[in-house]
């Protein structure tokens, strides 16, 4: 019987809430859902093509897989192989300690709420510190920067409460990611800017290229990208320069402001902007509007996380967000107090803590974790050098990282030296091909889920369950069953746990001890993650479309006392970062610079095979200024070969006038690992192949280059 069902997509942290038609096991169609949804009724194609997927489009796995050892793969019920990964995997951690074991988080396992709840206690009863994600190969810069200067407890505005959006490198009217690191709404992006627009807010974008958010800027910077710390210090300069930064708040809550004075005393508004390849103007307004500006944000999304520099950029755009008193006041309205986990807002520093500095270190390099995990772009390393704590086996848990990571050289090399690869995913991605188990997991609407990603990021205070509303195909199990699964095979106890961002998971008390011998209820545990929520379990499950909770009005909170804690803008490894950017000269090698972008139809390498992501992208176009393609002799559809230091791939090219000269923009993660030789053959370009494991690493997180690589193009065939 064909009949209608609430639910929300987990594509994107988005989480909008939709209605789907259900026909039997099958998804006939999917809507926004309205209801209740803090956007109002929105959702992006990405949402049909979810609906799609559970439908078997993108060769959906059906069953889970083993390799057998001629260089193919067969057929495997799932229990049987969750028991020989059991045994292996017990018999590595015999044989050479927990440390053996590593795991890699992805994008598609943080949506994915039991599993990725499990997952967090499998890791601390086997005991092993490495946990890895996509974190720190994205925009840990701005752990990196909480770490170094500390952060301000009150949080940061919502939108309707800015008069001044800074938005650095960050297209969210494409990738809906926003809130906490720039102003703006997940959902329904464009509509927010709108009608914040329509009340008034100014908006300063700087972007290489005119995004799609860029229509909604007032002034609109165009830079050469790597050069948002330059551009950053020299609005910290004129900010200093003319008194106009908010001194209220710079008195109470920051400290080392002579530091930065003597910092930022070089970068002059000319310097940056001959750096960046801007008017100078454009500098000393967006400075003047930062200091007239009443309650501004100013953040940033990946494009300076990815780029030369990427921590410095991240700490020069929250120096001058802290210097403008960007932050929640004691006082000011809270608009998302949270649901699920309540939170009360305070105005005081949270001290920077430095985590990498302390605590369990990386085998190949003497640094700790950043917000619990090892940076990714290690992994191989860690894989691959000898030694008895060497990772030995992988479980890779909604991931994708040989293409995730780039230089597929150096990931291939370590993927292929691992004694275990477990990848657990609905896709057989690029990363599976290396696997010795593809454990197929269910998809989105096939299981239990709860809006914990949402909590803190919706705009206003709003919680949604999900139960299934579709069965999963019978050979397929959930990524929680999973982590049971092998924890009961392997004789280690699992606790559920609320856990979130910044938490130790083995510090929290407050738990749900499963039993080991029967698998668990998802509802029951469901259940307990709602046990400090505003709006309880039984409310949530009678209203499919979500709850806005009826919360008294809820303000910021003035400290009780001076904790003594302050926002360091200036420590010594910034100070001295920004005296070696300051002695760069560019490369002069590279006549152009790729730059990292998102395309609405897929999400990294997920829906990139989708029917209608295929249509308009068979590859990943190289898009180019029109200028500098009429100074290359090059037209629409011609090939070119991108030459970087770290390797080269064919692009096909097509024209952008929205970006700047100088820049060549590409999505990722599309194409093959193997040699980029014929893009409409490979299905696109594999960029990655652009970007190096081992030079150019950032300090800190090890941060690889994504955005802002240098490089030269050629037609094929020369070199
Ligand atoms: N549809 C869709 N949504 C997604 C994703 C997806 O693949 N598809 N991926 C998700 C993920 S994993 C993430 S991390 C987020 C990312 O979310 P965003 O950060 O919003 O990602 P992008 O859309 O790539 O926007 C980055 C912008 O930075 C600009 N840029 C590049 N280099 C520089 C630079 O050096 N300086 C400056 N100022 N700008 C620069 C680019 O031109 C681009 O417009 O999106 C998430 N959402
Ligand atoms: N050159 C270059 N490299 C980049 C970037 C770039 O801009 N340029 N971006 C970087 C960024 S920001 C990121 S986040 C990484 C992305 O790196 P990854 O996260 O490693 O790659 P994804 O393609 O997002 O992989 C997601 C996988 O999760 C699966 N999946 C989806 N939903 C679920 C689920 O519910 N359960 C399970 N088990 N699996 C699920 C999908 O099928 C897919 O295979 O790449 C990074 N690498
Ligand atoms: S914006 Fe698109 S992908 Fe993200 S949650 Fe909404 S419908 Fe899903
Ligand atoms: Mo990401």
């Amino acid at each position: 019987m064909v009949h209608k069902a609430k639910t929300f997509c987990r594509n994107c942290g988005a989480l909008c809430p939709m209605e789907v038609t259900v026909d039997g096991n099958r998804l006939l169609g999917v809507v926004a859902d309205g209801t209740a949804s803090p956007y109002g009724s929105y959702m992006c194609v990405k949402g049909q093509s979810s609906i799609e997927f559970h439908n078997g489009a993108e060769h959906r796995l059906q069953h889970s897989l083993k390799r057998d050892g001629r260089g193919g793969f067969v057929a495997i019920d799932a229990g049987q192989a969750l028991d020989e990964i059991a045994a292996k995997l017990s018999a590595l951690i015999e044989r050479h300690g927990p440390r053996s074991l590593a795991l890699y988080h992805g994008t598609g396992a943080y949506r994915s709420v039991l599993g990725a709840q499990l997952e967090k206690s499998f890791l601390s009863s086997i005991g092993t510190p490495n946990l890895f994600s996509t974190m720190t190969i994205d925009q840990s810069a701005k752990w990196v920067t909480s770490g170094r200067m500390g952060v301000m407890a009150s949080g940061k505005p919502a939108l309707v409460d800015v008069d001044l959006a800074v938005i650095v490198g960050n297209n969210p009217v494409v990738s809906h990611q926003t809130y906490p690191f720039a102003a703006g709404e997940s959902g329904a992006p464009g509509r927010a800017f709108a009608a914040a627009k329509k009340r008034g807010l100014r908006m300063i974008v700087i972007d290489p290229r005119r995004s799609e958010t860029a229509r909604f800027a007032d002034l609109f910077i165009q830079p050469l990208p790597g050069n948002d710390a330059a551009l950053f210090a020299a609005i910290a300069h004129i900010l200093l320069r003319d008194g106009t930064y908010n001194k209220a708040f710079c008195d109470r809550f920051v400290t080392q402001l002579d530091a930065l004075r003597a910092a930022v005393a070089p970068y002059t508004p000319a310097l940056a902007a001959a750096r960046a390849d801007v008017p100078v103007e454009q500098i000393e307004l967006a400075a003047k509007w930062i200091g007239e500006a009443g309650r501004p944000f100013v953040g940033s999304g990946s494009g300076p996380s990815m780029s030369a520099h990427s921590n410095l950029n991240d700490h020069m755009i929250e120096v001058v967000n802290a210097l403008a008193g960007g932050y929640r006041r004691a006082g000011d309205l809270v608009r998302n107090p949270g649901t699920l986990n309540p939170r009360t807002p305070v105005a005081t520093v949270v001290p920077a803590g430095r985590s990498w500095e302390k605590g369990v270190k990386c085998r190949t390099a003497d640094i700790g974790k950043l917000f619990g995990e090892f940076p990714t772009a290690l992994l191989p390393s860690e894989i691959l050098e000898p030694g008895p704590d060497r990772i030995r086996a992988l479980i890779v848990f909604g991931g994708n990282p040989v293409m995730g990571l780039g230089d597929p050289e150096r990931a291939v090399a370590a993927f292929k030296d691992l004694e275990l690869l477990v990848v657990l995913d609905p896709r057989k991605n690029e990363t599976a091909e290396f696997a010795h188990y593809v454990v197929a997991t269910s998809q989105h609407f096939e299981r239990h889920d709860l809006s914990i990603p949402g909590d803190a990021l919706y705009p206003i205070a709003f919680a949604q369950y999900a139960a299934p509303v579709v069965a999963k195909p019978p050979g397929v199990i959930h990524d929680w069953e999973f982590f049971w699964g092998l924890a009961a095979r392997m004789g280690r106890p699992l606790t559920l746990k609320y856990w979130s961002y910044g938490l130790e998971f083995d510090r929290i008390e407050d738990g749900l001890q499963l039993d080991m011998v029967s698998p668990p209820d998802p509802e029951d545990m469901i259940r307990f993650l709602c046990k400090n929520s505003r709006v309880p379990f039984e409310q949530l499950a009678a209203n499919p479309s979500g709850v806005r909770p009826a919360i008294p009005e809820q303000r910021v909170l003035a400290a009780k006392e001076d904790n003594g804690a302050r926002l360091q803008l200036c420590p010594a490894d910034v100070a001295g970062e920004l005296e070696t950017v300051l002695g760069e000269a560019p490369d002069t090698g590279f006549r152009y610079q790729l730059t990292c972008r998102r395309i609405l139809e897929a999400m990294n390498s997920a829906y990139r095979d989708a029917p209608r992501t295929r249509e308009k992208y068979p590859v990943n176009w190289a898009y180019m200024n029109p200028q500098d393609m009429a100074r290359e002799s090059l037209q629409e559809g011609d090939a070119i070969d991108i030459v970087a230091e770290a390797g080269r791939v064919q692009g096909v090219v097509r024209a952008e006038d929205r970006l700047r000269q100088g820049v060549i923009s590409m999505t990722h993660m599309f194409g093959v690992l193997a040699p980029s030789t014929a893009p409409f053959e490979q299905a696109g370009s594999f960029s990655g192949r652009l970007s190096s494991l081992q030079r150019h690493l950032e300090p800190i997180n090890f941060m690889p280059r994504f955005s802002g690589i240098p490089v030269n193009i050629t037609r094929p065939g020369n070199s």
